[in-house]
């Protein structure tokens, strides 16, 4: 079963699969995969590239190429999911790249239903870097994860067992707000002010300014830049505005010939 869903994730495009059975996905500060679905016995992990996009200076283009891989992998995971119920009568549901997810107090928007990190490391799909990335064997730190939580028994992938982090700590350098000072450790607001400066904690900012406003103070505000850069990421979903770590990184920058193939 499991080398026929792998030639069906790479014959839609996807990088790499992986399978880990659910007992081994150990991610402390996410849901528990049976509050999702009760009967889950696998995740399914998928592997896209990043593309070079990221590498822009241009913030629009490179998060332009994260919108293009993330409408890829709903469709991949779509298709997979019908994929894994038609051939072998499984329930499938399909967790997302990044988002929707849970917007609450408990978890000030930052914790996955699904961790995709701890996901693939599980499913063999790469281990921790510096920058508390995953880092794949053949893709490097360019790499995103989408996963399918399934009842269906698949042979787990061997967890990756090579260090492929260099530790060079040229994404702590590169870091613009020092989110990565500290080992094994990203500073959730200090990256999200560098990497989403038009995301939550400015509409937070800007509204609350906004209702003390006099009626000449808001009409000004809705003309500045801020408010047209938050309604574009209102619409398009979070935008980033940083990829230091992700393409600092000298694992995956070039360009991988060989097959993910197995
Ligand atoms: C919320 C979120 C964020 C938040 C919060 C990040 C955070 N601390 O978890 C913010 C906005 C800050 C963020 C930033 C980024 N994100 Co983000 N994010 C997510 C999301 C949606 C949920 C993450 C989550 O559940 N975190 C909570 C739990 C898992 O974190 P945790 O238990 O505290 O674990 C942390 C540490 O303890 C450490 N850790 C845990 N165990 C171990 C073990 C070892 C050995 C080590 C070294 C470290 C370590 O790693 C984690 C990092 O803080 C995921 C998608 C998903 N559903 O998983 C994408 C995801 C993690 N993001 C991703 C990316 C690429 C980014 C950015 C590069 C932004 C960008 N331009 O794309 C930065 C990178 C920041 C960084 N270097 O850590 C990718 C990572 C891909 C990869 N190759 O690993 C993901 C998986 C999206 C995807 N579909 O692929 N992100
Ligand atoms: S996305 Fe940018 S701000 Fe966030 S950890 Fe990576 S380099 Fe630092
Ligand atoms: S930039 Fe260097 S230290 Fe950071 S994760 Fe990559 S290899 Fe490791």
């Amino acid at each position: 079963m499991k080398k026929s869903i792998k030639e069906f994730a790479l014959n839609l495009g996807v990088d790499d699969l992986g399978v880990a059975a659910a007992a081994d996905y150990q991610s402390p500060r996410s849901p528990k995969l049976d509050t999702i679905f009760p009967g889950v016995k696998s995740i399914v992990v998928m592997a896209y590239k990043e593309p070079s996009s990221c590498e822009s200076s241009n913030m629009q283009i490179a998060m332009s190429g994260r919108l293009d891989v993330m409408a890829f992998s709903r469709s991949c995971s779509y298709r997979m999911s019908r994929f894994l119920e038609r051939e072998y009568g499984g329930t499938a549901m399909a967790t997302p790249a990044s988002y929707p997810m849970e917007m609450s107090m408990e978890t000030m928007g930052s914790i996955g239903d699904v961790s995709l990190r701890h996901a693939a490391i599980a499913a063999g799909l790469g281990v921790f870097g510096r920058h508390n990335l995953v880092i794949h064997p053949k893709l490097g730190t360019r790499v995103i994860f989408t996963a399918i939580l399934t009842d269906l028994e698949i042979a787990s992938d061997s967890p990756c067992t090579e260090e492929l982090c260099i530790h060079c700590d040229v994404c702590v350098e590169q870091c613009p707000a020092g989110a990565l000072d500290e080992e094994n450790r990203t500073d959730v607001g200090k990256c999200l002010r560098s990497s989403q400066p038009y995301g939550i904690g400015n509409s937070i900012r800007f509204w609350s300014k906004f209702a003390d406003g006099t009626p000449e103070e808001k009409k000004k505000m809705v003309k500045g830049v801020d408010f047209w850069r938050m309604y574009q990421a209102g619409f398009i979903g979070f935008q980033y505005f940083c990829w230091n770590c992700m393409k600092s990184c000298p694992m995956g920058q070039k360009q991988e010939k060989a097959s993910t193939q197995k």
